[in-house]
C-alpha cells in the first residue's frame, strides 16, 4: 500500500499532485477496500466499489476513463457530504438549500451556447457534450474561498477539447461562463445576494490549460443538481466559485468579463482568484483550511497549498505580480 495516512486518517503532508499510475491504481483498490471490505479486485468488485460511492437513486452512470496524470493522493470526500455541504446561492445561501431545494432544476434538455470570437459559433446539447470528447475520471481538490475543501473524482474532459472545436479568432483573450438564472427552476433566484445571472469568467490560456475541466458527473455519475447538473466547470488551482455550475453559456471576448463574485465584493475578490496562501482575504487568513468530513473535534486544519497544490499552472502567472492580481 502506497498511501500514507496517519492513524485518525488526517493531518497528512500533501504528496506532489502528479502521482504515478501504479499509485492511482493502488488508491483505486484501496477505494475498493473500503467500500466492500475486501482485498480482492475484479469487475464485480469494481462495480461494487461504485455503487457505494456514488448513491443518485436512477442517475445516469457514465463510463469514464481514470485519468493518472490528474489524481490527489488525498482520500475522496464521502459523497454524502460532497452532495449535502454545497455553494449554490441560486438555490439558498445555506449549505443545506442546493441539496434541499435542487430537484425543480431540469438538467434536461440542456442546450449551452458557443458564441463570441470564434469562427465557429454553435449550440450543443447535453448528449453532444457527453459525445465531444472521451470522458475521463479525475481525482482534484477544490477549495472554497471560505476555508473548506473537498477531494472529488468529477467526470468530463479539458475543456480545451470544446475550445478548439469551435476555433477562436486573434480577438478572444478571455472565456465567459454564464450559468443559468430561471425563478421557476431557482427559488434563489429572489434574493439580491448576488447579480443573476452568475457569471465568472477565464483567462484564454487558463481556460486552454488541461486541468480546466469541463464536467459532467462526479461518482461515476451525472452531476446531482446541487452540484452544477448539467454542465459545469471544475478550476482546481483556484478558489471553487471560479468553478461556475449549471452553465448555459460560453462567450469568447476581447475585455475581461465582469464576473459575479468580483462585481458583489472587489475588494475581496478578484478575476485571477488562484489559490494562495500568502494572499489574506480582507476578512481572514487564507493559509489553512479545513477538509470536509475531516471536521470532527480533534482535526487539525490543512496547510493551504499554492495554487491549491497545482505548481503546474505558475508558469501561466509568469511576471504577475500575485498579490495585486488576488
Ligand atoms: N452558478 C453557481 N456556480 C457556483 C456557485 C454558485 O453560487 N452559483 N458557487 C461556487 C462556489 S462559492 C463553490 S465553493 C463551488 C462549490 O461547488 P460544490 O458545491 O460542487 O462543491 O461552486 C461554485 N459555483
Ligand atoms: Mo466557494
Amino acid at each position: 500500500m502506497l498511501i500514507k495516512r496517519s492513524p485518525n486518517g488526517i493531518d497528512l503532508p500533501y504528496p506532489s499532485e502528479i502521482t504515478p499510475r501504479a499509485v492511482f491504481e493502488s488508491r483505486r483498490s484501496f477505494i475498493r477496500q473500503i467500500a466492500v471490505g475486501s482485498i480482492a479486485g475484479g469487475a464485480m468488485l469494481e462495480m461494487a466499489g461504485r455503487e457505494a460511492l456514488a448513491q443518485a437513486p436512477g442517475a445516469q452512470k457514465l463510463t469514464a476513463k481514470p485519468n493518472s496524470s490528474y489524481v490527489v493522493m488525498d482520500k475522496p470526500t464521502a459523497y454524502k457530504d460532497a452532495t449535502t455541504y454545497n455553494n449554490f446561492y441560486e438555490f439558498g445561501t445555506d449549505k443545506e438549500d442546493p441539496s434541499k431545494y435542487g430537484a425543480t432544476l431540469k438538467p434536461r434538455p440542456w442546450t449551452v451556447a458557443i458564441e463570441g470570437e470564434i469562427k465557429k459559433p454553435m449550440t450543443v446539447d447535453l448528449d453532444g457534450l457527453l459525445k465531444l470528447a472521451p470522458l475521463e475520471e479525475r481525482l482534484y481538490r477544490l477549495r472554497c474561498v471560505e476555508g473548506w475543501s473537498m477531494v472529488i473524482p468529477w467526470v468530463g474532459y479539458s475543456l480545451a477539447e470544446l475550445i478548439k472545436k469551435v476555433e477562436p479568432n486573434g480577438n478572444a483573450k478571455y472565456v465567459e461562463f454564464v450559468t443559468l438564472a430561471d425563478k421557476k427552476q431557482m427559488p434563489g433566484i429572489g434574493s439580491r445576494v448576488l447579480q443573476w445571472p452568475y457569471v465568472e469568467g477565464l483567462r484564454l490560456d487558463e481556460a486552454n490549460h488541461p486541468l480546466t475541466l469541463l464536467t459532467l458527473g462526479m461518482y461515476g455519475e451525472v452531476l446531482p443538481n446541487q452540484n452544477g447538473a448539467p454542465v459545469r466547470l471544475v478550476v482546481p488551482w483556484k478558489y471553487g466559485f471560479k468553478s461556475a455550475k449549471s452553465i448555459v453559456k460560453i462567450r469568447f471576448t476581447r475585455d475581461q468579463p465582469k464576473t459575479a463574485w468580483n462585481l458583489s465584493a472587489p475588494q475581496e475578490y478578484g478575476f485571477y482568484s488562484n489559490v494562495n496562501p500568502e494572499v489574506d482575504h480582507p476578512r481572514w487568513s487564507q493559509a489553512s483550511e479545513r477538509r470536509i468530513g475531516e471536521d470532527g473535534l480533534f482535526a487539525k486544519k490543512r496547510k493551504t497549498l499554492m495554487f491549491n497544490g497545482y505548481g503546474d499552472v505558475a508558469s501561466l502567472y509568469q511576471g504577475l505580480d500575485l498579490k495585486k492580481f488576488f
